[in-house]
């Protein structure tokens, strides 16, 4: 059953599966609690609801016994603009879809078959944006290490992919937890210009440029430079050793459109809330919406050397 639905997995598309028991998460859940108990959240108040379904399985599927992460490349190999004074957008944002979209008619699909294999097994499945820890599932079944920039990291891989998981009501031969390979490694630590990772795998959203660009929706604090981002931020990962491993996706949807490759701070700020809404229907950069996104642009060009 295991080698079957990993097949069914990959064949639509995931380039890892991997499988882990349903348990409590006992230490994730105090580890969640301390993080918003010291407002490392910011204004993420979403965060602070459904505590017991993001750490209790059960409450999301009925006689859950298992889990099943999957990861779903979108790396390219586009290189980012090296001109500082042109915006940035981090690369999980370039494609012309949502990922959200793209993985969960997968979803669909895979559970859908994995239910005809047998009349008694019921499935669900999440992708980011559901009351799940992504990261958790997949460093408990082995997919990768919680790296110290705070995200999972595939030594084959490297972290440039999304997560998602499908809970299901039996049981398989589970895969092992992986080492973590940080090892003495800072660079991501050292790397970051808002010290946003305060410590060691311990991120702090009010100071981190994605949380910033993408989720904050009042004003930005003068104190964070976006240092030319204005939709998310890569820095952490682009300078992690494990992502230069040189493996890239081959889903078209998520190389980048030309309109993130070739504009200029001014080509953007004059895109009107129509021309925005035309242009990025369907993609995360919608997240920020059209007053997020002037809001990021205006900020970053200010922040320019030579402005
Ligand atoms: C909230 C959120 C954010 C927030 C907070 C980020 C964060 N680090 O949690 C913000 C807006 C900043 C953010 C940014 C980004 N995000 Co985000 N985000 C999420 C979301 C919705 C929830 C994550 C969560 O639960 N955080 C809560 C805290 C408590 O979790 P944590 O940092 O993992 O904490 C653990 C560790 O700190 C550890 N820990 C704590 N103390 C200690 C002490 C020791 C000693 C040790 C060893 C460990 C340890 O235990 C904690 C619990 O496991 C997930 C989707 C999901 N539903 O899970 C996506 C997700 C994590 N994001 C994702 C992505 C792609 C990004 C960005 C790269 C986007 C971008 N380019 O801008 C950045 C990366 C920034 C970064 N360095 O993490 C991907 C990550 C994929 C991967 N390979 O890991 C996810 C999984 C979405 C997805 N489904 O693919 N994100
Ligand atoms: S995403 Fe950017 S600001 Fe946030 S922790 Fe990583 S390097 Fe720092
Ligand atoms: S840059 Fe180094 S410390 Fe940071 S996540 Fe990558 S390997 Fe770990």
């Amino acid at each position: 059953m295991k080698n079957k639905i990993t097949e069914i997995c990959k064949n639509a598309g995931f380039q890892l599966v991997k499988f882990t028991k349903a348990e409590e998460l006992t230490i994730e859940k105090k580890y969640l609690e301390s993080w918003i108990e010291e407002g490392r959240n910011a204004d993420m108040k979403w965060m602070e609801k459904y505590i017991d379904k993001r750490t209790n399985p059960s409450l999301i599927l009925e006689n859950v016994k298992s889990v099943i992460s999957l990861a779903l490349l979108y790396d390219t190999p586009v290189i980012h603009r090296e001109d500082e004074n042109l915006p940035k957008i981090s690369r999980y944002a370039w494609g012309e879809r949502d990922y959200h979209k793209i993985i969960k008619s997968k979803l669909k699909q895979i559970c859908n078959e994995i239910e005809l294999l047998s009349p008694n097994i019921k499935t669900k499945f999440y992708v980011d944006d559901g009351p799940v820890m992504d990261k958790v599932w997949a460093v408990r079944s082995g997919l990768g290490w919680m790296g110290k920039n705070t995200n999972v990291i595939n030594p084959e891989y490297g972290s440039y992919f999304f997560l998602s998981e499908i809970f299901i009501n039996i049981e398989f031969e589970y895969d092992e937890p992986i080492e973590d390979y940080c090892k003495n490694c800072r660079l991501c630590l050292i790397e970051c210009p808002t010290g946003a990772l305060y410590d060691e795998y311990k991120l702090d959203a009010n100071l981190c440029i994605s949380y910033q660009t993408i989720e904050n929706r009042s004003e930005i604090p003068n104190e964070i430079n976006l240092n030319g981002w204005i939709f998310g931020c890569d820095i952490c990962q682009e300078v992690c050793p494990y992502n230069s491993k040189g493996v890239f996706t081959d889903e078209k949807l998520f190389f980048p459109r030309e309109e993130l490759t070739n504009k200029s701070y001014d080509d953007l700020l004059n895109y009107t809330e129509k021309k925005f809404d035309e242009t990025f229907s369907g993609t995360p950069i919608k997240r920020t919406k059209y007053s997020g996104w002037i809001r990021n642009l205006k900020k970053a060009k200010s922040e320019l050397k030579n402005n």
